[in-house]
C-alpha cells in the first residue's frame, strides 16, 4: 500500500515537472504576436533591469522597428501609392489609462518612441501626419529617409504592374492609364482588390504583465502595401490595435486593420477578461464578432490577464490556418514560441 502510494505520488510529480512549464500562469509576462523572438527578449531585459512594463513594451516594439521584423515593421516597408513608408503605434498604459499614438507618421523610425512622446508630453492621445513628424522632430526624435532598397523594388514593380492591386473601389482613372489621379463613379478597369498580405507580417503587438499585475500594451507596424496615402490603420486606434488595463488584462490584434479597427477586438477581450472570461475565450469571442461580418477577414488577436494567464485566437482562411506569437516568462526562461489553431 505503501509503495502504491508513493508511486502515484511521483508518477503525479513527474508529469507536473513537464506540464508546468508550459501550462503554468506566472508573472511577469511578456507577449506579443508573430514570431518576433528578439522583440520578446528585448521587452523582458527591460524588466529584468527594472524597467517598468510601459519600458518594456517601447523597447520590444522598438527592437522590432530597428530590426524591421520580418522586413515589414518599421522603415522601409509597405510602400504606399506614392512610394512612401509611414509608420502606425500606439502604447497605453492599464493602470492610468493614458495612450499616447501615432499614424501616418512620416521620416521617423521610432515610431513606439513618438508614442510614447505622446503620452508623456502631451494631453492629446493621437497625433498624425506631417504634424506628427515635426512634433517627433521636435522632441529629438531624428527624421531620415525611410526609404530602403526594398521598398524601391516594391513599388517600382507596382508601378509596373499598372499600379495592382490596390485598394481603390467604385473608381476610374485617368482612361489611358491606372495608376490615377482616380474620379468618382465607374469601377477601376481589371481592378484586384488589394489584400492585406496574410506573409508579410506587418504588425508588432505586445502585453507586458508586470510582477504586480500592472498591464501595458503596444503595437507598431508599417500598415499595408500600396495603401491610399493618410491611410491609418487599426494599430495605433486604443481598443483596437491593443488595449490595457491594470484590473484585467490586455490584448493587441494584427491583421486586415481596415476591417478589424471597425470592431475594437482588443477592447472587447479586455472586457470580457474583466468579467472573468479566461484569455483563450476572449480572444476568440473578438475575432467570431468580426467573422460575422467579414468571414473571410485575415486577422489575429492575443490576450493575457492579470495573472499571468494568455491565449491568442486567429481567423482561418487559405493560407493562414495557424497564428505563431511569442511568450516569456519565468517559466519559458527564454522567447518559447507558441502557436494556435485559426477557427
Ligand atoms: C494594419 N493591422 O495596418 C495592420 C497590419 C497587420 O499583419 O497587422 N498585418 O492594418
Amino acid at each position: 500500500y505503501f509503495f502504491c502510494k508513493t508511486f502515484v505520488k511521483m508518477l503525479l510529480c513527474f508529469i507536473l515537472m513537464f506540464l508546468l512549464p508550459f501550462g503554468q500562469a506566472t508573472l511577469p509576462l511578456v507577449i506579443n504576436t508573430w514570431p518576433f523572438e528578439h522583440a520578446t527578449a528585448a521587452a523582458w531585459s527591460a524588466l529584468q533591469a527594472g524597467g517598468s512594463v510601459l519600458d518594456a513594451v517601447e523597447k520590444g516594439c522598438a527592437r522590432c522597428e530597428a530590426d524591421q521584423c520580418d522586413g515589414s515593421v518599421g522603415f522601409g516597408g509597405s510602400p504606399d501609392e506614392r512610394g512612401e513608408t509611414t509608420l502606425d503605434a500606439m502604447i497605453m498604459n492599464g493602470n492610468t489609462m493614458e495612450v499616447g499614438a501615432v499614424g501616418d507618421l512620416r521620416r521617423i523610425k521610432n515610431a513606439i518612441g513618438v508614442a510614447r512622446a505622446v503620452m508623456e508630453r502631451t494631453d492629446h492621445t493621437l497625433l498624425v501626419g506631417e504634424s506628427a513628424s515635426v512634433f517627433a522632430e521636435n522632441m529629438g526624435f531624428t527624421a531620415e529617409d525611410l526609404t530602403t532598397n526594398k521598398s524601391i523594388s516594391i513599388f517600382t514593380q507596382w508601378l509596373k504592374d499598372n499600379c495592382q492591386p490596390n485598394y481603390r473601389k467604385n473608381v476610374s482613372p485617368d482612361p489611358s492609364q491606372y495608376c490615377g489621379p482616380y474620379k468618382p463613379g465607374a469601377t477601376l478597369r481589371q481592378r484586384r482588390k488589394r489584400q492585406i498580405d496574410i506573409h508579410a507580417h506587418d504588425t508588432i503587438g505586445m502585453i507586458v504583465i508586470g510582477k504586480d499585475g500592472q498591464v501595458a500594451a503596444g503595437t507598431s507596424t508599417n500598415g499595408a502595401n500600396h495603401k491610399v496615402p493618410g491611410r491609418v490603420g487599426d494599430s495605433p486606434i486604443a481598443g483596437a490595435g491593443s488595449y490595457a488595463d491594470s484590473t484585467a488584462g490586455g490584448a493587441a490584434a494584427t491583421g486586415d486593420g481596415d476591417v478589424m479597427m471597425r470592431f475594437l477586438p482588443s477592447y472587447l477581450a479586455v472586457e470580457l477578461m474583466k468579467t472573468g472570461t479566461d484569455p483563450s475565450t476572449a480572444c476568440k469571442t473578438s475575432i467570431s464578432r468580426i467573422k460575422i461580418h467579414y468571414p473571410g477577414f485575415f486577422g489575429a488577436v492575443i490576450c493575457a490577464n492579470t495573472t499571468g494567464h494568455y491565449g491568442a485566437a486567429c481567423n482561418k482562411v487559405p493560407g493562414f490556418s495557424k497564428f505563431t506569437f511569442v511568450v516569456y516568462n519565468s517559466q519559458s526562461n527564454s522567447p518559447l514560441l507558441q502557436s494556435v489553431d485559426c477557427f
